[in-house]
Formats: structure tokens, C-alpha cells, sequence
């Protein structure tokens, strides 16, 4: 008999212990899975911290737009150009900055009615023959059936309406880039980025630098600044054969922006007749791009907005927030 109690609190004892080895695990299990949850909070909180810290950067900036002075005129030179960094003291770092719409050649454009010297198609055009693009016509023809509200044309719905997938033209200005892409002929081969290797090159504009895309139904094309406008686009605006004329802007802005388009009309006559209508010296649309980071994470914003030419107020037309 006592042999067997023996053996009973042995067991029992053996039991004691593994409850205990198995509450050691769960009590290491616990407390791992509370160290996890509380990483995940305080990344949690990290990347809201940085959504907030984005959008104020991209407050700040579009501040200082709101604040500009001189709204008849706008160049690189202002204090709304100048890219924006911060470093603060919780150890989140911003960065923002603002560009203009009038330094780019607006897709949009070609959806908007036109009654300027050259309208849209032909400003297109010239600009994608300039980045080397020798198919242009073909995509901005089914550019602009995408676009116009019509259904007659060789690329509207009966020409998507193939394959596993088919979709319809939207009939109406574009909202993102990404719908762009939709556009027969159109890729993301089309937007990568060309480093001009020879200065020379009439072919070597880069149509990725050139172009934007502005989320927004249009009464008349955005107008080209020709304080701001990059070489490429200017190529673009006036035509191919204007590039002595071109040179020469590039030439006198930098000594001092063009105040008014008379200035320039009246130095380059043979110029005017191209640009008249497609060209000012101010910006109303704007794009604000804004990022934070800390401990390896970030937010960002890209904003549009448009800038009352009167009274500088600033209203959103699309903001958008994301990482990376
Ligand atoms: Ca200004
Ligand atoms: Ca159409």
C-alpha cells in the first residue's frame, strides 16, 4: 500500500511540474504576444503620427502659396518654389514641395475646347515628337476618344470591348494617371524617365518631366507659364521650329521673369503668333507634394489645388495620402 501512495504523489508531483513548465511557456507566450501587440501599437501610432506631420507639411506649404505677393506673376525664384525640410525635434523629418501645372503640358488640355493660335492636339503632338515619340498621333487620336463625349471615333467603346477584361472610355476629363495608362498606346515604357545624353538631340526631350496630369474638367487648356516651363515643354508649346526663340526666352528669364507677355511679344514677334493664347505668365493650378519620416517609415500627400488668381485663396481639388 504505501508504495503506491508512493507512486501516487510521484505522479502527482510530476503533474505539479509540468503545469508549471506549461504555465512558464504561457506566461513566456503572454508576455511575447503583449510585446508584439504594443510593437504594433507604437507603429500604429508612428505611421498616424507621420500621416498628420504629411499633411501639415503639405498645410505649410500651400500657406505660403496662399501668400505669394505677386499672383500676376509666378516663377522658380518665389517663395511657394522652394522645396521645404524640416527636422524635428520628436525625430520626424518633412519635406514638401510646390510646383506650378503651368510648367507642364496638362493631358486634360486635350479635352478642353480651344481657341488659341495652336490648340491642343498640335501642342501634343509636337511635344511627343520632341521625346522621340514618332507614334504620337495614333495615341493621341485615341487619347482624345477616351476623352470627348462623343462615341464616334476608331478608339471608343467597340475597341476596349475585347479580350478578358473590356472596359469603356470614361467620355470626360481624366482624374489620375492611372487612367491614362488605359489609353491605347499609352504604357508606363511611355512616362520612364529620359536623361538627355546629347544636348543637341531634337528628339531628346522627356515626355515624363514634361507632362501632367491635372484632376480637373477644364473650360480652356491650362496655359503654359513661360516663367517656369522647362525647355521640353516650351519645344512643345511653340513648335519645332522655334527653337532659337526658345533658347532666347530661356536666356532672358533668367536675368528677370516675364512680367507681362507683352515684354516677351514684343522681343520675339515671330513667337507670339504661336504662343498667343496658350502661354501666361502666372499659375492658378498647383500640386503640393509632402512626406514625413521617422524610424524608417513614411507618409506622404499630393495635393491639387487651385489658386484664386484675384484674392491667392487656395482650394483643394484632390488630396491624396499614402506611404512610401
Ligand atoms: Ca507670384
Ligand atoms: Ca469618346
Amino acid at each position: 500500500m504505501p508504495r503506491r501512495s508512493a507512486a501516487r504523489s510521484g505522479m502527482a508531483l510530476i503533474l505539479a511540474l509540468a503545469a508549471i513548465a506549461l504555465g512558464g511557456g504561457l506566461a513566456l507566450y503572454l508576455q511575447a504576444r503583449a510585446a508584439a501587440l504594443a510593437r504594433a501599437e507604437r507603429s500604429e501610432l508612428l505611421r498616424e503620427r507621420l500621416r498628420v506631420a504629411a499633411a501639415e507639411a503639405a498645410r505649410e506649404a500651400l500657406w505660403i502659396l496662399a501668400a505669394d505677393e505677386d499672383l500676376a506673376v509666378d516663377h522658380l525664384g518665389e517663395d511657394w518654389a522652394r522645396p521645404r525640410e524640416t527636422n524635428r525635434a520628436d525625430g520626424v523629418s518633412t519635406w514638401a514641395v510646390v510646383e506650378d501645372a503651368g510648367r507642364f503640358i496638362n493631358w486634360n488640355n486635350l479635352a478642353a475646347s480651344n481657341r488659341t493660335a495652336r490648340d491642343a492636339r498640335e501642342i501634343l503632338l509636337d511635344l511627343m515628337m520632341f521625346c522621340g515619340d514618332f507614334d504620337a498621333a495614333v495615341r493621341v487620336d485615341a487619347l482624345q476618344d477616351f476623352m470627348d463625349a462623343d462615341e464616334e471615333g476608331t478608339y471608343e467603346a467597340d475597341f476596349y470591348r475585347v479580350g478578358d477584361a473590356p472596359y469603356a472610355p470614361p467620355n470626360r476629363a481624366l482624374w489620375a494617371p492611372a487612367e491614362l495608362l488605359r489609353v491605347h498606346g499609352f504604357s508606363a515604357e511611355l512616362f520612364r524617365p529620359r536623361p538627355r545624353t546629347d544636348p543637341d538631340d531634337p528628339t531628346g526631350g522627356d515626355l515624363s518631366a514634361a507632362t501632367v496630369l491635372v484632376p480637373q474638367p477644364l473650360a480652356a487648356p491650362i496655359p503654359v507659364n513661360v516663367n517656369t516651363a522647362s525647355r521640353d515643354v516650351l519645344m512643345g508649346v511653340s513648335g519645332l521650329r522655334q527653337e532659337d526663340a526658345v533658347r532666347q526666352i530661356l536666356a532672358l528669364r533668367q536675368v528677370q521673369p516675364f512680367e507681362t507677355l507683352a515684354t516677351m511679344f514684343t522681343a520675339y514677334p515671330e513667337v507670339a503668333a504661336v504662343l498667343e493664347g496658350s502661354v501666361g505668365t502666372a499659375s492658378a493650378v498647383f500640386r503640393v507634394r509632402a512626406r514625413a519620416a521617422a524610424d524608417g517609415q513614411h507618409r506622404t500627400v499630393l495635393a491639387w489645388v487651385e489658386r484664386d488668381p484675384r484674392t491667392g485663396d487656395v482650394r483643394i481639388l484632390q488630396w491624396l495620402e499614402g506611404e512610401g
